[in-house]
């Protein structure tokens, strides 16, 4: 009885919630060489299970091999379909969508004095069309897609003149798009620098053992890119909303042994919570003092870093959520690696998806109640979503029903989390049509409610068509999320 009263269950989002889906520019430009655009680091990962292992291990050599086959250079040739795209997003009646302007593709190298016209003109044609059907972007500055010169020049974010060739660049867009863009992101996933330094911070450690030091200081880098982000888009945009951009994974104790917890605590506020205090609270938290001194971490901070922080937080934060974490103390061998993505052991209680990612979507009401509590600003989910293999019937349709489910199920917690007094602007489907995965460089793992012809060998037409979540999604955002 109680079961179905909450089927049928109808829920309140906000009016004016930002419906829509999200991309990045690496994942599905293509045109890796048009425009004068230069490489970045998502040109020289290669796809499938390599990229794993280039992600996972220590002394990545950022090198092309000419034998090998390299997703991102072709990603869905968006740069050339981008108008038929959008008219697909504006028949789902997106409100808003997500994208990444490529460095690469304003500054080339990263470090000229001048920025790229072509570039600058292709976000032109972009926003206009959004425009146009009357969507929303937001824009995220820095999506895993930092200028190679600058990783092999400069060895990524761990030197800091790699703030004022940042500063160069969001002056540069910010002043160009003044008109055009409203909602920025600057950083994507930056906590994901713990895990997967080579994609957000820009260099590979040599050795495991010397990561403490260069990881953190090129994390203040980027905290300070960040705050001089919010400061000038700020001045130059006044009714600007300018949010970080985190994975926020809830993390569980495995038990109730204290030690667990305990650790469990840890876990959470060093992946969760460090970046998230310091862009949102503006300093750095207590917490991590004891972390620093424990791993023989001296930062070198500049005067003025501190109170940059402090005065200039961000105006919302987004998050992406696809996981909640299990964690215990003590892991036995069988149980390392049994965890999701970013770590922990296997919870009993849910299921994973083909690529072991834990399907939680109370984990997503957990978390959203977890963000507000602790920093009362606005909320954006700007991803979630599932990574399935689609079947392509006979006919040309696909059922992509497991699709439908999970997204049902986030978008219920949503609901729940609204309903919790959660202040929640709006949700962005993760790659609402299907491009290349960043983790595995696969085209097979698909998110979108678009289908998009192209296979993990290079292959296929690019031709677009609907799937059934397309029609499902529309409705839910016709109705407002009460249809879901
Ligand atoms: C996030 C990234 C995205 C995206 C997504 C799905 O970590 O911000 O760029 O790709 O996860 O991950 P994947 O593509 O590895 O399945």
């Amino acid at each position: 009885m109680e079961e179905k009263k909450l089927k049928q269950k109808t829920y309140k989002f906000p009016a004016g919630f930002l419906w829509g889906g999200a991309t990045a520019a690496n994942q599905m430009e293509g045109g890796f060489h048009e425009g004068n655009k230069g490489l970045n680091i998502a040109d020289v990962l290669p796809g499938g299970k390599e990229r794993l292992k280039i992600l996972a291990e220590p002394g990545f050599n950022f090198e092309i091999d000419p034998d090998k086959y390299y997703p991102n250079h072709e990603g869905i040739d968006f740069y050339h379909r981008y108008k038929e795209d959008i008219a697909l997003f504006a028949e789902i009646g997106f409100k808003a969508f997500r994208l990444s302007i490529a460095w690469t593709r304003i500054f080339p190298n990263g470090d000229e004095l001048e920025p790229n016209e072509e570039g600058l003109a292709f976000y032109d044609r972009v926003f206009d069309e959004l425009h146009k059907h009357g969507i929303e972007p937001v824009v995220t500055i820095s999506h895993y897609e930092m200028p190679l010169n600058l990783v092999k020049e400069y060895g990524g974010w761990r030197d800091r003149k790699v703030v004022t060739f940042f500063e160069r660049y969001v002056a540069a867009i910010f002043n160009r798009y003044k008109n055009k863009v409203k909602y920025w992101m600057t950083f994507n996933e930056i906590n994901s620098g713990l895990a997967f330094p080579i994609m957000s911070l820009g260099f590979s450690i040599e050795k495991e053992e010397d990561k403490f030091k260069p990881t953190f200081q090129a994390f203040h880098h980027q905290f300070v890119a960040s705050a001089m982000a919010v400061k000038l888009g700020h001045e130059i945009i006044p009714d600007s909303k300018i949010g970080c951009m985190i994975i926020f994974a809830p993390t569980y104790s495995f038990d109730s042994n204290p030690e667990n917890v305990m650790h469990a605590l840890q876990e959470e506020r060093l992946f969760n919570n460090f970046c998230g205090d310091v862009q949102v609270r503006g300093e750095y938290p207590a917490f991590i003092n004891r972390y620093f001194k424990e791993h023989n971490i001296e930062l070198d901070i500049e005067e003025g870093d501190l109170a940059l922080f402090k005065e200039h937080t961000v105006d919302y934060i987004g998050f992406s959520y696809y996981m909640s974490r299990t964690e215990k103390k003590e892991k036995t061998p069988e149980e390392i690696g049994e965890g999701n993505m970013i770590g922990g052991v296997k919870n009993p209680f849910l299921q994973a998806s083909d690529w072991g990612w834990e399907i939680d979507p109370e984990g997503l009401r957990i978390a959203l109640n977890k963000l507000y509590d602790r920093y009362q600003i606005p909320l954006f989910v700007v991803e979630n979503g599932l990574g399935a293999y689609d079947k392509v019937e006979e006919d040309g349709s696909i059922h992509d029903d497991y699709r439908i489910d999970y997204l049902r199920e986030h978008i219920k917690a949503m609901g729940e989390a609204v309903e919790d007094g959660v202040g929640l602007m709006g949700y962005t489907a993760w790659g609402c049509i299907d491009l290349v995965s960043a983790s595995s460089g696969e085209y097979s793992k698909r998110y979108g409610f678009i289908y998009v012809d192209k296979h993990d060998d290079g292959s296929g037409t690019m031709d677009r068509s609907r799937k059934k979540s397309f029609f499902w999604y529309k409705d839910v955002i016709s109705s407002n999320g009460e249809r879901v």
